[in-house]
């Protein structure tokens, strides 16, 4: 591997985002979703299911230490899911990277205290999941496969690595070290160890990001174990449900241990199986491996699971995981548009997967999936208003369907407040939060912007200190304008993405003509660089009529509306009932007109398009030759921004 191209991402504290699309969606996440989620975890939400995540902390606190109180009944057991605990370290995660952005004492008064609670609940030989605290310390690492406690400590790895980077403060960090001192005791290589890793993944990618700050090659270790191990023979997972008569779930169906991805090494994987949002945690992580080890069969392996999930299972939306059952990718060109899965949590995990790819080798076609998977899969998670979420975001909604239709039970009609499984909402946080680390990416002689967010941002490429600012109004306009200040004059390469969906764009320097070469979806400009220079690139954005490969069976003879990276999308709101009755037709002069007091601002798509003439026949079925199509006008709002009105029909793709 060329370990010359490796980038490293500019860092949350090395930004600022004042972008005008994702500001808002930022602040909404500070001072809508963080708050709410924190009632949320503390079972404070009326006609919310209770998650009991920071009771759980509690009573394992106060049992740990009688001469404390939190107020929970001592007689009171574990509640929720067997992963509640990784709730509250999402949320610590986000809360973290929203203070890095906006600095706010009470709220870090909060963590201060919530952080004390969890660190009561931490044993003396640096244990710490509640649920088996308070269901019995003697059944821990007996059920790896499903009781998600490696997972549980990813995520709370995660959320210590991001309170750390964001405020200094090491509590949480040295209690995730000696709890990662702890599972590295037990399990591991060595002789009288357990030979296991996560059945959930996550952990891989946490250690490596805990080893970032540590150094410790334990860390690293351990991250590279679970890596190596995952798949071997004998299965630890077959092996683990002998050895504590544990269960499998998965016996009958044809993932097997699959559904994990433990059922061959991962360096035998080639095509995304299984869970969609472990399988892309765990890619995650194999990336971060080969690029730390230099393995070129792991990078190999990564590199042939991302190309099969984006060309052949990945919806236009950037949703992935086609199939409820199992929450899973199912095959090639099965793209399900009504009965689809697509789990916020998965598109999330799959922006983790190409931010580390392009860290490897900036390629546009990473930056391009994960800004995809932002302006749509991702954020049609979230309402408006930031107060209620999906967990699944399907491409096609008929809301009778989903009440009485069983295999479309999952694909719910309106988002909800708060889920027994709540993944999904403190996932969509702190991806929100965090945005300002996947703008630009540096390595020795190059400076790369991927993403299009208006912000300022101190970076060091070729040894000296660049500020780096970009002004847009993307993704509604498609002008982008980068300035740079420089203490002295440098000579470093400046990448910027030019967007594989943008057949033309104009790139002006200093208000002139500019020398650049294209290169892997990005225009390369070497040069010396000096204070108050700026470029200006203009990235063509016209209405756009995509197709999908005719192997999608659900997608033949339909299209979808695009413009720049944003998807539309049709609701019965604005078009009336009967979607799928409606066509594209010719399309000719589509309006697009940005409308300020729509849907908190948003660009509005409209064109006479055709539909189904309704029949004067009762029946069924009539010959073909009578087929009449009639005028209509179509208007498409974004794709992420559907629901957010009345209750009513979608769809991404309509007829031609
Ligand atoms: O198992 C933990 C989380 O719950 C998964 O990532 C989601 O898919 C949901 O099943
Ligand atoms: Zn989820």
């Amino acid at each position: 591997m060329d370990t010359s191209k490796y980038t490293t991402h500019v860092p949350l504290n090395s930004i600022k985002i004042n972008d005008s699309f994702w500001a808002p969606f930022m602040e909404r996440v500070r001072t809508q979703v963080i708050p709410y989620q924190w009632e949320a975890l503390n079972d404070r939400i009326p006609g919310a299911e209770p998650s009991y995540a920071m009771r759980n902390f509690k009573l394992s606190a106060q049992r740990s230490h009688p001469e404390l109180n939190y107020g929970v009944d001592n007689a009171a057991g574990h509640g929720g899911m067997v992963f509640q605990d990784s709730d509250f370290a999402k949320w610590i995660e986000a809360a973290a990277y929203s203070l890095a952005w906006y600095p706010d004492p009470a709220l870090e008064k909060t963590l201060d205290e919530a952080i004390d609670i969890v660190c009561n609940a931490q044993q003396p030989d640096g244990y710490l999941d509640t649920y088996y605290i308070l269901t019995g310390l003697e059944k821990r690492f007996t059920n790896l496969k499903d009781n998600h406690e490696l997972y549980c400590f990813g995520h709370f790895v995660e959320g210590a690595v991001a309170y750390y980077e964001a405020a200094g403060k090491r509590k949480l960090l040295d209690a995730m070290i000696r709890y990662a001192d702890c599972i590295d005791k037990h399990i591991g290589p060595e002789e009288g160890k357990l030979h296991g890793y996560p059945g959930h993944e996550i952990a891989e990618l946490a250690l490596v990001r805990l080893y970032n700050i540590t150094g410790d090659e334990k860390h690293l270790k351990l991250a590279k174990y679970f890596i190596d191990q995952r798949g071997k023979q004998p299965l630890y997972f077959e092996e683990e449900n002998k050895r504590n008569n544990n269960d499998f779930y998965w016996k009958d169906s044809f993932f097997q241990f699959q559904y994990y991805q433990a059922g061959k090494p991962v360096r035998d994987q080639h095509v995304a199986e299984g869970h969609a949002v472990r399988a892309v945690y765990l890619y995650s992580g194999m990336v971060d491996i080969a690029r730390l080890t230099g393995d070129e069969a792991l990078m190999q392996a990564c590199d042939d699971l991302w190309n099969n999930i984006v060309n052949r299972q990945m919806y236009i939306t950037g949703a992935i995981g086609q199939s409820a059952y199992g929450e899973s990718f199912s095959y090639d060109y099965d793209l399900p548009n009504d009965t689809v899965y697509g789990e916020t949590c998965a598109s999330i995990g799959l922006a983790f997967f190409a931010k580390r790819l392009s860290a490897i080798a900036p390629k546009g076609v990473y930056a391009d999936v994960l800004e995809k998977a932002l302006f749509n899969g991702i954020i049609s998670g979230m309402s408006l208003d930031g107060k209620s979420f999906f967990y699944v975001n399907p491409l096609e909604v008929i809301p009778e369907a989903s009440q009485k239709d069983r295999t479309r039970r999952h694909v719910k009609i309106e988002r909800q407040k708060w889920f027994a499984c709540a993944c999904c909402p403190p996932n969509l946080a702190r991806i929100i939060a965090s945005l300002g680390t996947y703008v630009h990416s540096v390595n020795a002689d190059t400076l790369y912007t991927h993403l299009f967010l208006g912000s300022e941002a101190r970076v060091k490429v070729g040894g000296r200190d660049v500020k780096i600012g970009i002004e847009t109004k993307y993704p509604w306009e498609g002008h982008v304008g980068i300035s740079f200040k420089l203490e002295d004059k440098a000579q470093f390469t400046y990448g910027i993405r030019i967007p594989a969906w943008c057949n033309k764009f104009t790139l002006v320097l200093n208000g002139g003509a500019t020398n650049y070469t294209l290169k892997d979806g990005y225009a390369l400009i070497h040069r010396e660089w000096k204070s108050g220079d700026k470029l200006d690139l203009t990235l063509d954005m016209p209405v756009t009529f995509i197709e999908a490969n005719p192997r999608v069976r659900e997608d033949i003879g339909k299209t979808a509306v695009t413009r720049g990276p944003v998807v539309y999308c049709l609701e019965e709101a604005d078009n009336g009932p009967g979607l799928f009755k409606l066509h594209a037709g010719d399309a000719k002069e589509p309006k697009v007109q940005y409308e300020k007091d729509f849907l908190e601002g948003v660009v509005t798509i409209s064109f006479t398009g055709k539909k189904e003439t309704d029949w004067q026949e009762d029946t069924l079925y009539r010959n073909a030759a009578n087929t009449a199509l009639e005028d209509k006008e179509l208007r498409l709002i974004p794709y992420y921004a559907w629901a957010n009105r009345k209750i009513g029909e979608m769809t991404v793709w309509v007829n031609k």
